[in-house]
């Protein structure tokens, strides 16, 4: 079974650009992916709107604006109309908003009839809740997000099994082992990494993307699987934040990647098929796992030292 995929990476969005105006970038990228031969578009995490966590506000309710409460709505219709008449489905990250109040960083798989078939939020949250005056850029995901309550599904889809981590997601073993356990064999994932965001000086961006590419890579490797991870990127609103979208192979090959930090489609054919080689050798999960010896996985959250 092979398909070409496409990540449909995004250049910076300003505060003050207009959902519309973004939908029609998601569209062009769309439609240069068909002319590729793609059936399936992934696009980053929080694609609508600029990536707000770097600004702190006391009443959070002043940032619902940034959250979306239906799905698809009128800004974003456009884009399911287009993937349905190019015959496409998609993927792409935005700012939840439920009807009970709750806000959550979320992706979902939509499919070519433009049906949304799976929805994921965000599980790892990074950062912190209030503002830290010592940090030279704030990070406040855990301010204007819960963590997820879906945990990490994968549907079939397009004839793949499709599962989805948002943007930290992929720094995390357990995210990528609880879709392999599930089979799956397209792992796709949106970020926004800040270039710099942390206290530590020595923290260049080479060793940002270096650990970026590092977990996807063995990611995809440990599980088996095709792995998609597509960067919204370039300044926004005076911040840096690294491009380097990558598609990868079961056996944790990059096998495209993109060159600049602005608007870009890369392809790559995937052939499905491969993903049961690894699948039923080195990771063969029911012939070599020792789920008596995991248990510390979920019973214990930070690290004890014991000794
Ligand atoms: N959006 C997001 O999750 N970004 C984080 C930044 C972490 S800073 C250490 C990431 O893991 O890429």
């Amino acid at each position: 079974m092979k398909m070409i995929v496409a990540g449909a990476q995004i250049g910076g969005i300003q505060k003050d650009e207009p959902r519309e105006a973004v939908v029609s970038r998601m569209m062009a990228l769309m439609e240069q992916a068909h002319q590729k031969g793609a059936e399936f578009v992934i696009y980053p995490e929080m694609t609508l709107t600029t990536f707000f966590p770097r600004f702190y506000v006391e009443d959070r309710a002043a940032f619902d604006h940034w959250f979306e409460t239906q799905m698809p709505n009128a800004a974003t219709q456009p884009l399911f109309d287009l993937a349905r008449r190019l015959e496409i489905g998609f993927t792409f990250g935005y700012c939840e908003l439920t009807p009970e109040g709750l806000h959550y960083n979320t992706s979902i798989t939509v499919s070519p009839e433009g049906e949304i078939v799976l929805k994921y939020r965000k599980t790892h949250l990074p950062g912190h809740t209030e503002y830290e005056a010592e940090r030279s850029h704030q990070h406040l995901e855990k301010r204007y997000f819960l963590p997820g309550d879906t945990g990490f599904n994968v549907v079939r889809n397009q004839g793949v099994v499709m599962g989805m981590a948002i943007c930290n997601d992929r720094r995390w073993p357990e995210a990528w082992r609880v879709l392999g356990l599930q089979g799956v064999e397209l792992v796709t994932i949106g970020y926004n990494t800040p270039s710099q965001n942390n206290l530590s000086a020595e923290e260049g961006i080479e060793r940002r993307v270096y650990h970026h590419e590092l977990s996807v890579c063995a990611g995809a490797y440990q599980n088996s699987t095709y792995a998609v991870a597509v960067a919204k990127c370039g300044m926004e609103d005076g911040n840096h934040m690294f491009a380097g979208s990558i598609i990868v192979d079961p056996d944790g090959y990059v096998i495209a990647r993109t060159t600049g930090e602005g608007d870009e489609v890369i392809v790559a054919e995937c052939d499905f098929d491969k993903c049961a080689f690894g699948k039923q050798t080195v990771f063969n999960f029911a012939a070599h796992r020792r789920t008596e010896h995991y248990g510390r996985i979920t019973a214990q959250t930070g690290m004890k030292i014991e000794v």
